[in-house]
């Protein structure tokens, strides 16, 4: 039985991430034996009357229209950043340093600069016990952490190829309107930071290797967008005027790893046709392992060690109680969707602060992917190779 001891969550957001989050937050503890109970203190948005909407829909137990209200309440532990990333830094920092810990969606922040004073801030709360963690939540799909062990138990061999792709559609109309993932002032930069980021991290995570350095070419097809009205997640409707769009609409890249393995990265939301097809093939010296969020609940294997007469990809449903956190919902075979990576993220996270661990991915985690990301930008300016710093 999970303890009856509480931590009380604030969170700052509350559109499609904070949805996502809110989803988490309320369903951990009726599937996994939690040391600590999330308690839904507190919804903050600026907007009062659409935060209370939120707050009801979502089940947040009272609202703040102002972040820095949170940090001064006796009933929140932990605040939640959902906001997009040109907030990111000022929250996360003001919030470790009230002593309270924090989850802050992907990516860290919108510069280098706002990462390294983020895990800066970190730094010197953890030693005060305040702990940290930046929300790639798709670590916590099972098969992608099923991947992850299969590498480490040595069954592909040694890793020789990674190819990335994260592919969407939703910007593929013109008329699509400069919502904020549209705002480099917003959202630091577009397909790179919002999706690249993700891949950047799983190939990272899987392998449990780092990008050493990257080459690396960006492109923006709609530079003109109608400013947004009404905006709900990932739909929105435009007005008459239209305004610049400041960031790219895909990156492709390739990079080298620390073990000297090579890999390629793709991220557009120009691909018709691609909702969310997040692709992960790694080819090592003795197997293979292949992933497609599109069909997230199966983990392809090949064994390269097998009689060649009857090898071949096998598809591992995912779903198994022995499989990464798959024990905790449905007999095997009932499939998981895109909301319970988050609830494994968080059960992770409760799970560490009870413990007096530190969460992973840690801020130092997000810095790092941060610095592919800047590495990215530059080498798209320069047309050469650059350096990820250690
Ligand atoms: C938009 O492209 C988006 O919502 C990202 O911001 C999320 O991180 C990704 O998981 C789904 O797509």
């Amino acid at each position: 039985m999970g303890s009856d001891q509480v931590l009380g969550v604030g969170m700052v957001g509350y559109a499609f991430m904070g949805a996502a989050h809110s989803q988490a937050w309320r369903t951990a503890g009726r599937f996994f034996d939690l040391p600590l109970q999330p308690d839904m203190a507190v919804l903050c948005g600026r907007n009062a009357e659409a935060t209370a909407a939120a707050a009801q829909r979502m089940g947040w137990r009272t609202t703040e229209t102002d972040w820095k209200a949170l940090l001064g309440r006796d009933d929140v532990q932990l605040v939640d950043v959902c906001t997009p990333g040109d907030t990111h830094a000022e929250i996360a920092i003001a919030a470790l340093e009230a002593g309270k810990h924090v989850l802050c969606e992907k990516p860290l922040a919108n510069t280098v600069d706002e990462a390294r004073a983020m895990v800066a801030a970190a730094e010197r709360a953890q030693a005060k016990g305040v702990r940290s963690m930046v929300g790639f939540n798709y670590r916590r799909v099972p098969a992608i952490a099923l991947a992850r062990k299969l590498v480490e138990e040595g069954r592909i061999g040694q890793v020789r190829h990674v190819r990335a792709q994260y592919l969407q559609d939703w910007i593929v109309d013109p008329e699509f309107p400069l919502v904020w993932r549209l705002q480099a002032e917003r959202a630091g930069s577009g397909a790179l930071g919002d999706i690249g980021a993700h891949i950047v991290d799983m190939a990272q995570f899987v392998t449990g290797d780092l990008l050493t350095n990257v080459t690396a070419m960006t492109e923006t097809f709609i530079t003109e967008r109608p400013l947004p009205g009404a905006s709900s997640g990932l739909t929105a409707s435009g007005s008459d005027e239209r305004g610049p769009v400041t960031v790219d609409d895909a990156a492709l890249f390739i990079g080298r790893f620390a073990s000297g393995a090579v890999a390629s990265f793709e991220a557009t939301r120009f691909a018709t046709g691609r909702k969310n097809a997040i692709r992960l093939e790694i080819n090592g010296s003795a197997g293979s392992l292949a992933f497609d969020f599109e069909a997230m609940n199966e983990l392809s294997f090949y064994d390269g060690t097998e009689d060649p007469e009857t090898a071949g990809f096998r598809r591992i449903l995912v779903t198994e109680p022995t499989h990464p956190y798959a024990g905790a919902w449905w007999p095997p075979g009932h499939l998981l969707g895109y909301e319970h990576s988050f609830t494994h993220e968080v059960v992770d996270l409760l799970r560490d602060l009870a413990a007096g661990t530190d969460p992973t991915p840690s801020f130092a985690d997000g810095l790092q992917v941060q610095l592919v990301l800047d590495a990215v930008v530059r080498s798209a300016q320069s047309g050469s190779w650059h350096p990820i710093p250690s």
